[in-house]
């Protein structure tokens, strides 16, 4: 089985990892950018570059200020995940639903889409503007399958084999929730948690679970992989993990 390198936030979280290397690290970035050892565009590639692996163990919050260009980091809990496609992707409802479901790709790309244009934002520090999504609306799917009235929550499972996810029946039903099929103007890349991921708008990047294989209708909240590790289970953006301002005050 063909299986695609990514790496990251792997077994420890961000925020406990050892802080005096990355900051020495950050300072002595710092100084090269201010001394124009990188010009143009290269400074942003460059930095990108280099800071990937440190911007996924900052527990100083100093590379979120960098000047490094609003990018994206790929985070993985494992050090290998399949890859999937069209062939042998499925994505199973299961749990407290009348209609147990298996979708192939294929089933998810004929369905109706919704696109969305939002900020992406990790509870570390980074943050990308104005990326666009598109993807089934994952309220769509959980009416498809008819969700027993005694089911509160959902539980987002990942063919990487370790990562979950949860989300009250609620917050699952909101229509910035997506099962996304594209990010940044293509299909969901396997670096990306493709070729399906969730896309949880209003919350932080963790709730967004990548490489999606399994939707479960259960009774309570069953806390995911990071939220066992620490994160609120609620991931709202400026309401939890004390990072950033509430913008709703
Ligand atoms: N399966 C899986 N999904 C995951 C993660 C992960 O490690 N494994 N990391 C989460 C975190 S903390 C963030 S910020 C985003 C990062 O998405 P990206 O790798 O596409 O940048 O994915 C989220 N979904
Ligand atoms: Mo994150």
């Amino acid at each position: 089985m063909d299986s695609g390198d990514v790496s990251g936030e792997q077994s420890a979280d961000p925020e406990r990892l050892g802080a005096p290397a990355g900051r020495r690290l950050v300072l002595g970035l710092l100084a090269a950018g201010a001394a124009g050892v990188l010009g143009g565009a290269s400074i942003q590639q460059g930095l990108s570059a280099v800071l990937g692996p440190i911007g996924n163990r900052d527990p100083t919050g100093l590379v979120g200020l960098l000047p490094v260009g609003n990018t994206f980091r790929f985070y993985s809990v494992t050090s290998s995940v399949p890859k999937r496609d069209a062939s042998d992707y499925r994505l199973d409802i299961t749990g407290l639903v009348d209609a147990p479901r298996t979708h192939t790709l294929g089933d998810l790309r004929a369905m109706p889409q919704q696109e969305l244009v939002r900020d992406f934002q990790c509870v570390t520090g980074w943050r990308v503007p104005e990326v666009r999504w598109r993807g089934v609306r994952l309220v769509d799917l959980l009416d498809d399958a008819g969700v027993h009235e005694n089911a509160r929550a959902v539980r987002f499972t990942s063919f990487d084999g370790t990562y979950s996810e949860s989300l009250t029946l609620e917050q699952a039903r909101r229509t910035d929730v997506l099962v996304a099929l594209e990010m940044l103007d293509g299909p969901v890349t396997h670096e990306h948690g493709g070729p399906v991921r969730l896309y949880v708008a209003p919350m932080y990047g963790y709730k967004s679970i990548k490489w999606l294989a399994g939707i479960e209708l259960t009774k309570d909240v069953v806390p995911g992989y990071w939220e066992r590790r620490g994160y609120s289970i609620d991931g709202w953006v400026g309401r939890s993990n004390g990072r950033d301002d509430d913008p709703t005050g």
